[in-house]
C-alpha cells in the first residue's frame, strides 16, 4: 500500500518522469491560473460592487482594449503550443516501440490476466527484466480492459478481435501494481496483479522454470543439432542419431562406449570429453545452453530413433 498523498507514485519507468514534468507543469499552470482568476474575480466583484446610490452612475462605455484582449490571446496561445510541442514529442516516444523490446503477450478476459512468454512460459503475474524495453502486445477474450500500471505512467485499452500494443523500461527491481481500468463488468475491481521486474538473469532463469519444454525434435532443429547429426543413418559432420541409443562406440583413445542416458548427457554437455572414432572434435559445448529439462527431451527424442 502506498503512503497518501496528492502527488504520483515515485516514478518507476523511463518514461515516468518525463511524464510527470509534464503532468506538474500543466497542473501548475493551472493551479497558477486558477489562483489568478478566481482571486481577480473576488476581489473586483467586491472593488466595483454597486453601493446604495451609485445607481445614477453606471458604468462608462468603456469595452475594449486591444493590447490586454492581444495580451491574453497571445500568451494561452504561446502556452497552449508548448504543452502540444512537449506533450507530442513524449507521445512519439511512448507511441513509438524500441526494435528490440522483449515480447510479452497479454491476454484479458472477464476477470483475470494471463501473460505468455517466449519459449511457451505463462503467468498470471507479469515478470519482466530490468533494465531492458518490453513490449505488450494484448488481445481481450471478451469486453474491452485497459491494462494500466500507474508506477509506470502507462496504459493502453486491451480490446477483442484485434491487437494493441504499448511498452515500457523500469530500471529497478521490484514489484508494482497492475490493474485494469475499464469498467468491464461486476468484478472488475478484482483484474489487479503485480508486474515483477528482475535482474537480466533471473528473468532469464524464471523464464526457463516456467517454460513447457519443448519436444525434442523442435530442440533439435531449434539448437542446430541438425546441422551436423542427421536423423537417417547418413554420416554428416557428426554420428546419425538413427539408432544411436544401445549400441557400442568406439572412440578415438581406442576404448569403446555404451551409449546410454549418461553417455549422451555427456557428449551434449561435454563433447570433447568421448570422441568417436572416425569424427573431428568440432562439437560445441551445450553446457550453459541447454537446461535440465531440455536436456531430458533432447535424450528421450534421441532413444526413440531406435529401431526395435
Ligand atoms: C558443429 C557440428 C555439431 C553440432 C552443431 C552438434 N554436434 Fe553433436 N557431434 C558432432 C561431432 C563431430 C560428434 C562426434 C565427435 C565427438 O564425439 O565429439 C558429435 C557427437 C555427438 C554425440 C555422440 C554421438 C555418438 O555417436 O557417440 C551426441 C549424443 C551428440 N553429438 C549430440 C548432439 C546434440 C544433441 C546436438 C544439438 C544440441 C549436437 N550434438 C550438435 C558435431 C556436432
Ligand atoms: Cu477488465
Amino acid at each position: 500500500m502506498n503512503e497518501r498523498t496528492f502527488n504520483l507514485p515515485p516514478p518507476a519507468s523511463t518514461i515516468a518522469s518525463e511524464y510527470d514534468a509534464l503532468f506538474y507543469f500543466i497542473y501548475g499552470l493551472s493551479v497558477f491560473f486558477f489562483v489568478i482568476i478566481c482571486s481577480g474575480t473576488v476581489f473586483f466583484a467586491i472593488k466595483y460592487r454597486a453601493k446604495k446610490g451609485d445607481e445614477e452612475k453606471l458604468t462608462s462605455g468603456f469595452c475594449h482594449s486591444t493590447p490586454l484582449e492581444l495580451l491574453w490571446s497571445v500568451i494561452p496561445t504561446l502556452l497552449m503550443f508548448v504543452i502540444f510541442v512537449w506533450g507530442f514529442k513524449l507521445y512519439m516516444r511512448y507511441f513509438v516501440i524500441p526494435a528490440n523490446a522483449t515480447e510479452i503477450k497479454v491476454t484479458a478476459w472477464q476477470w483475470n490476466w494471463n501473460f505468455t512468454y517466449g519459449e511457451g512460459a505463462q503467468s498470471n503475474v507479469l515478470v519482466v527484466p530490468k533494465g531492458k524495453p518490453v513490449k505488450l502486445l494484448m488481445s481481450s477474450n471478451d469486453v474491452i480492459h485497459s491494462l494500466f500500471i500507474p508506477d509506470f505512467r502507462v496504459k493502453m485499452d486491451v480490446l477483442p478481435n484485434r491487437y494493441s500494443s504499448m511498452w515500457f523500461q523500469c530500471d529497478y527491481e521490484g514489484e508494482y501494481d497492475l490493474y485494469c481500468t475499464e469498467y468491464c463488468g461486476q468484478q472488475h475491481s478484482t483484474m489487479v496483479t503485480r508486474v515483477i521486474v528482475k535482474s537480466e538473469s533471473d528473468y532469464q532463469k524464471w523464464i526457463e522454470e516456467n517454460s513447457v519444454t519443448p519436444a525434442g525434435d523442435v530442440l533439435y532443429n531449434r539448437y542446430g543439432c541438425n546441422t551436423c547429426h542427421s536423423l537417417d543413418g547418413s554420416a554428416n559432420n557428426g554420428p546419425s542419431f538413427k539408432n544411436l541409443f544401445g549400441k557400442k562406440k568406439m572412440l578415438t583413445d581406442g576404448s569403446t562406449v555404451d551409449v546410454d542416458e549418461n553417455y549422451l548427457r555427456e557428449s551434449i554437455l561435454n563433447p570433447q570429453a568421448k570422441i568417436v572414432k572416425g569424427y573431428e572434435p568440432v562439437m560445441p559445448t551445450f553446457q550453459n545452453t541447454i537446461s535440465d529439462d531440455k536436456l531430458d527431451s533432447l535424450i528421450l527424442f534421441i532413444k526413440s530413433l531406435k529401431e526395435e
